[in-house]
């Protein structure tokens, strides 16, 4: 197609360019007078937002706006490459303060688009979605405009920009989308000081493999130009298309395509008998993140809670100050209530962009790696979607050794993979992979390609309703405990504990991690750590079964001969400082010490990481910040 071509400044395209009900204000205008950058190419839907925009500094930038005679007009702007916009653990996550800097998230969106293949997204279907923090609503503008200036057909956007992870991974697949973006930094806090990201996922709904992640970031690294749609602001709080030319924006519901795919994979009647039953008390803690928007219609609505078990269920863009991460530092007044005098029965809580999850009996915690042995344990019995069969289980390496215990009495395919959820997706596209787990709260099957955290709360609910089902009033009801303390009993217990060390000075943390690279070098089997023989000491590294991928450096674990292990990595989502998480691992067959507490169990263990990674020397750190 021919395209006729013609230079002006871009403030003259913008100032003239139609605008949304929700106009800018005349003092907005005043802001980024003279030259406005490309952040009012987004409109500003609150005079609260407008304020914001004050930290956005302007660019002198020529556009060149290529017009395309039956569609869209697109600007090209001119930009420079921005240092350190290389992924993490999942995703790019940054303080919103770096991400509101001219063309920040713009130059990240564009690379990703240089990155793929243009016949992964030209004229195709891309899902958006976020967890509602603060900063959506502008970027959600944004990456439309930069969607549709690099030939995306069409856009699929959750109702105010607001769709779970998990519900991403889920309408992604059931639409057959090319793939889609979360506007997320997961459980990190929200807030014009705190964090914002981005992550993309593929066309099953996986998270971008690292081939493809390099790859953006390489291209963050050379970017010259921007191309960027000249069309208004997209009203994302109405249901609905709107058609521009050859693009389109479709607003859709964030809860229904993924409750459809919860009720094909659990049996709800099931667990309406559970959440009814006047002997059962149940509570869900929002968090005021994403999961607010799908617990009242999902619990409530459709499976009979009560609407006073939903704590904390409406979202809000700085997650009400909280830190939207469900463990028991950060999700204390839940831990409380579970703990406290008559506590409920059943406890869960999910985190900022609604893929993690925490379970809780009255008075008990359920740690996560023995969460996902025990689903996976109970799975064809209690879920419908895993009758006909798993296919295999799967964790993540400092994830413990409970799953493992499962796979080998079930007879399993059996994978270890590196942190990250990333890993989980080959093996599950390959039929190899049903039930996966890691540490880190996360827990999911191949039902999306997402860990999922209102899966594993009705999971577990399912597990509950299933031993209770013939319960009749009055009788005493198998509880959250009876079930982990009979997985034990059946198994072994596998005392786990992780120390996060946060935001610690990046210098002494890398030295630490250095320091115990060059340890494991020198390691040999035999050696004695105390009390303990060392089996071996590695940095670990993955190949993956499916594409023969190879990724090392994934965290430096000694593994003792009785299967104890220690285990160290800097976290890759945090977005200050570095973060050290010490893994402790250690299994117990014995039945009568499996009441233990595990901190009092693992003591030795503890006291061995922390003498043998000079952790508090390289840190200066006294304490961790959160013991799970
Ligand atoms: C952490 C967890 C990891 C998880 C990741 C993303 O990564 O340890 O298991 O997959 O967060 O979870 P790291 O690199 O900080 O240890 V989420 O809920 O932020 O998408
Ligand atoms: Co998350």
């Amino acid at each position: 197609m021919a395209h006729s071509v013609r230079l002006n400044l871009l403030y003259s395209t913008t100032a003239s360019r139609p605008r949304s009900s929700s106009s800018l204000a005349s003092n907005a205008i005043t802001l980024f007078s003279p030259i406005p950058s490309l952040s009012l190419l987004s409109s500003l839907p609150s005079p609260k937002l407008t304020l914001r925009t004050s930290h956005f500094p302007s660019i002198k930038a020529f556009s060149t706006t290529i017009a395309e005679p039956e569609g869209i007009k697109i600007n090209s702007i001119a930009t420079k490459p921005i240092e350190g916009q290389k992924t993490g653990t999942s995703g790019l996550r940054k303080k919103v303060k770096v991400f509101t800097q001219e063309n920040y998230l713009a130059n990240w969106i564009q690379a990703l688009f240089n990155s793929l293949p243009a016949e992964d997204y030209k004229n195709g279907l891309l899902v958006l979605g976020g967890d509602g923090r603060y900063f959506n609503r502008e970027a959600a503008q944004i990456i439309i405009k930069i969607a549709a200036g690099n030939g995306v057909g069409k856009i699929l956007v959750g109702k105010e920009g607001v769709l779970s992870t998990p519900a991403v991974s889920a309408v992604i697949r059931k639409r057959k989308a090319n793939g889609g973006f979360i506007m997320s930094a997961s459980h990190n806090p929200g807030g014009p000081e705190y964090d914002w990201g981005i992550k993309f996922n593929y066309s099953s709904g996986q998270p971008a493999p690292e081939s493809i992640t390099d790859k953006i970031y390489g291209n963050t690294l050379s970017i010259s130009e921007i191309k960027v749609a000249d069309i208004p602001d997209v009203d994302l709080s109405r249901l609905g298309v709107t058609e521009f030319r050859n693009f389109s924006v479709e607003v859709v519901d964030p809860v229904s395509d993924y409750l459809e795919l919860l009720e094909s994979v659990f049996d709800f009647e099931l667990i309406k008998s559970l959440l009814s039953r006047s002997d059962f008390r149940f509570i869900f803690d929002a968090m005021h993140a994403v999961t607010g928007a799908y617990a009242k219609p999902i619990f409530v609505d459709k499976l009979g809670a009560s609407v006073d078990s939903i704590s904390n269920g409406v979202p809000l863009e700085d997650f009400g100050h909280g830190h939207p991460d469900p463990n028991l530092t950060y999700a204390k007044d839940l831990v409380n209530t579970m703990y406290g005098e008559n506590g409920p029965d059943f406890g869960a809580a999910s985190d900022g962009d609604g893929d993690r999850n925490m379970i809780l009996g009255r008075g008990f915690f359920v740690t996560p790696s023995d969460s996902v042995a025990i689903i996976a344990a109970n799975a064809q019995e209690a879920i419908p979607y895993f009758r006909s069969g798993i296919k295999g289980l799967a964790r993540s390496m400092p994830t413990s050794g409970a799953l493992d215990c499962v796979a080998e009495k079930l007879k399993l395919p059996f994978f270890e993979v590196p942190t990250g959820w990333k890993f989980f997706g080959n093996l599950m596209d390959a039929g190899k992979l049903s039930i996966c787990g890691e540490e880190s709260f996360g827990t999911g099957s191949d039902h999306i390609r997402e860990k999922d955290g209102i899966w594993a709360v009705l999971a577990w609910l399912s597990i509950i309703a299933y031993r209770n089902k013939d319960k009749k009033p009055g009788e005493k009801l198998v509880s959250v405990s009876d079930v982990v303390k009979g997985y034990w009993a059946t198994y072994g217990r596998n005392f786990f504990s992780r120390y996060d060390y946060e935001e610690c000075e990046s210098e002494g943390a890398n030295k630490m991690i250095g320091y115990l690279r060059d340890l494991v070098s020198k390691s040999k089997a035999g050696e004695k750590y105390g009390s303990y023989i060392l089996q071996f000491a590695d940095d670990f590294m993955y190949t993956d079964p499916v594409d023969g991928s190879v990724v090392s450096k994934q965290g430096v674990r000694f593994v003792f001969t009785d299967g104890s292990r220690i285990i160290f990595r800097l976290s890759g989502t945090g977005s200050a400082g570095a973060t050290v998480r010490v893994y402790i691992e250690q299994f117990e067959p014995d039945v009568s010490k499996h009441d233990e507490d595990a901190q009092t169990a693992l003591k030795p263990l503890i006291d061995l990481a922390l003498s043998v990674s000079k952790l508090k020397d390289f840190t200066g750190r006294e304490k961790p910040t959160v013991i799970t």
